[in-house]
């Protein structure tokens, strides 16, 4: 979602991402991390029931944006019946898995880019893939390989975090909110080209027998 201008001065432009993958591979850790970077892992903290989320500004090498981040549930019985709200105006997602569960990671293919290519028009959003708790590096059931493959597959960055230490928490979201706004930045400029095109040719009727206004009317079209 964007609802503002991409380019125009004053407040940011708002995006919506969505955090998707399995229950317990740290999606709600990873918000909160970001949003309160000092408060300590909740190791505590209970399954998402259902949609929460959180504003937050972030950074990107084109200025300043807002991202609403869509917390989702991971619990299919939660998750169902919200995947199309959840996807609905999105503009980007973060696919994350736990690198200690293998199941997780396996549930990106097998589940969620399912889910994502029922629901939301895949081209227009921009994916980032997660491999939250890097701080367990011995308990390690996924490696970076088999993430990168998966990355070359699907067409998308990839990032190992945690949620624990605050690793690349917000370089991951940065780097998210960056490609959505450098989306949004190209797609405002081809309008106004497109625009401006239509405003240098206005609708005009060419006299094809007239053979000097023929060529007028070539050069006015190609826009040089
Ligand atoms: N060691 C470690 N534990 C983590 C990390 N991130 C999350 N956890 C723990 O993993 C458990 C699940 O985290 P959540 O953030 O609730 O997971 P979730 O993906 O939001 O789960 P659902 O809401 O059910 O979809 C909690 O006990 C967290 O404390 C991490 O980076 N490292
Ligand atoms: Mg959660």
């Amino acid at each position: 979602m964007a609802n503002r201008t991409a380019t125009g001065a004053g407040k940011p432009p708002l995006y919506k991402i969505v955090m998707l993958g399995d229950s317990g591979v740290g999606k709600t850790s990873l918000v909160a991390r970001l949003t309160n970077p000092d408060r300590p892992l909740n190791h505590d903290i209970s399954a998402t029931m259902g949609i929460e989320f959180d504003t937050q500004m972030l950074d990107t090498p084109h200025g300043k944006v807002k991202a609403q981040i869509w917390d989702t549930a991971g619990q299919e019985r939660f998750a169902r019946v919200l995947l199309p709200t959840y996807f609905r105006k999105a503009k980007g997602v973060i696919l994350v898995y736990d690198i200690t569960n293998a199941k997780s990671f396996e549930s990106l293919s097998e589940r969620w880019m399912v889910q994502l290519n029922d629901h939301a028009s895949s081209d227009d959003l921009a994916k980032l893939l997660v491999g939250n708790k890097s701080d367990l590096e011995g308990s390690r059931e996924v490696s970076r390989e088999k993430a990168q493959q998966f990355c070359q597959e699907y067409g998308m960055e990839m990032l190992e975090t945690s949620a624990k230490s605050g690793e690349n928490v917000l370089k991951s979201f940065e780097q998210l909110i960056g490609i959505v706004h450098d989306r949004a930045l190209a797609a405002t400029k081809n309008k106004s080209g497109i625009q401006g095109m239509n405003k240098a040719v206005p609708h005009q009727t060419v006299n094809l027998e007239d053979k000097n206004k023929d060529a007028n009317a070539a050069e006015n079209a190609c826009g040089c």
